[in-house]
């Protein structure tokens, strides 16, 4: 008996799926609400997850239990808590396939791992005439960092193009690649077009030509699964609120030799091994780049999701998540005068489109009013948007507690859109 089933309907999505979607739902007591009195039809994983009651509950335990800030009480209240953040620190390593824990630094989320990596690494290697390259699918947060950099140290930031699908042209970004290169900085999946990179293949690329790689993966963490090492990036980022965790905490992977090479992001408290008026030294990895109090509740509730995700398993969740995604984006592309925006052959979560003659804004208001939340505008991605010629899209983004019948009360309500516009 479940009371998170929000749009009634058959089992068609359990009978495709290792795992039951209608019971993993009623782990998510939000999915139980409505919205302007119909059941809530969350389709706006890409933005932010709901969260579980695992995730709830450790974080309302910690509070409730063993609230005491870490790593410099004496007392047994601040061990627990010690113990309970670096246990997530663990987990996050493990999920991650890391070789070591200290390779683990805890931040706001993805966005300040980007500027981390930017303002630490990047300041250091990246001079006069060096470049640094992105691709043209990039999230605002990957592309303002190097912006930022580039202009302070006489850099020029590259873009390797994408074509009609939204995938990327690997030729042209090889071409990009030269002994100028110091960094490449590439999402794993775009938030915008669901592109699914061939991280592996550029890292190798971008290592022949001597640049380090930070992989953006904001949006692949939650839906595939990710191994650090066989990828061999040399920096992995992802926020904590898009798999299934608290927002205001997220991960920053960077391989240990390159950690240690690096100059402090941020000074204050735990970064630091001793300080006089005169002199600083700064304390080991992961330490030295988490500064002052960080977010303890949330670090905990980051590791109550990795430990949530795993027992389903990223292989179940993103097998699901594709058979999930191909029906939809079949139901909305069968609708007359929709167009999908990012066809790539390898995709992850998301559906975007738009509706000729409606502007994205207006559908995602109509899909509102019949408890749909997907979101509408440029993602974060204006230069994606530019490419496809479009000032916005409506953007459906799916999570592996979505069903068919979800999916198919998308399409439903499209058609619900053009029927008030025609
Ligand atoms: N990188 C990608 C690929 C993203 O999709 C996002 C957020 C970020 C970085 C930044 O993450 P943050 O948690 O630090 O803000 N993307 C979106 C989105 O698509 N809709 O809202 C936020």
């Amino acid at each position: 008996m479940s009371v998170n089933r929000g749009v009634a309907g058959g089992a068609g999505a359990a009978l495709t799926s290792p795992f039951n979607v209608w019971k993993i739902r009623e782990d998510f007591p939000i999915l139980g609400r409505k919205v302007h009195g119909k059941p809530l039809v969350y389709l706006d994983n890409a933005a932010t997850t709901q969260k579980p009651r695992a995730v709830i509950d450790a974080v309302s335990q910690f509070y409730s239990n063993d609230c005491a800030n870490i790593h410099r009480g004496v007392h047994w209240l601040s061990e627990r808590s010690t113990g309970l953040y670096e246990d997530a620190r663990v987990a996050v390593q493990r999920f991650l396939g890391a070789a070591d824990a200290r390779e683990i630094i805890f931040v706001r989320g993805a966005t300040e791992g980007i500027n981390l990596v930017a303002q630490s690494y990047g300041r250091r290697h990246v001079g006069a005439g060096d470049e640094v390259l992105i691709s043209a699918m990039e999230h605002h947060s990957n592309i303002v960092p190097w912006q930022l950099l580039c202009e302070e140290k006489g850099a020029r930031l590259r873009v390797a193009p994408i074509d009609d699908r939204g995938e990327l042209i690997v030729s042209e970004f090889g071409k990009l690649l030269s002994s100028r290169t110091r960094i490449v900085a590439v999402n794993h999946v775009s938030n915008a077009l669901g592109t699914v990179n061939p991280v592996a293949d550029l890292i190798a690329m971008a290592h022949s030509a001597g640049a380090v790689v930070l992989v953006d993966g904001a949006q692949a963490a939650p839906h595939l699964p990710v191994n650090v090492r066989e990828m061999d990036c040399d920096f992995y980022c992802f926020s904590g609120h898009k798999i299934y965790g608290p927002s205001g905490v997220g991960v920053l992977y960077g391989k240990a030799a390159l950690l240690e090479s690096m100059p402090p992001y941020q000074g204050g408290g735990d970064m630091i091994r001793s300080v006089t008026f005169e002199k600083t030294t700064f304390n080991d990895l992961p330490y030295r780049f988490e500064a002052g109090t960080p977010n303890i509740a949330g670090v905990i509730g980051l590791g109550a999701a990795i430990g949530y995700v795993s027992r389903t398993g990223l292989e179940h969740i993103a097998a699901y998540e594709r058979d999930l995604l191909d029906y939809a984006t079949q139901a909305v592309s069968a609708i007359p005068g929709v167009r999908v925006i990012g066809t790539a052959r390898e995709k992850a979560g998301v559906l975007s489109f738009v509706v000729d003659g409606i502007h994205p804004h207006d559908a995602g208001t109509i899909l509102d009013r019949q408890g749909i939340a997907i979101r509408a505008g440029h993602h974060c991605a204006q230069p994606v948007m530019e490419r496809f010629g479009v000032p916005a899209t409506s953007r459906a983004s799916f999570a592996f507690y979505n069903t068919r019948e979800e999916a198919d009360a998308l399409a439903r309500g499209i058609l619900k859109v053009k029927e008030i516009f025609a």
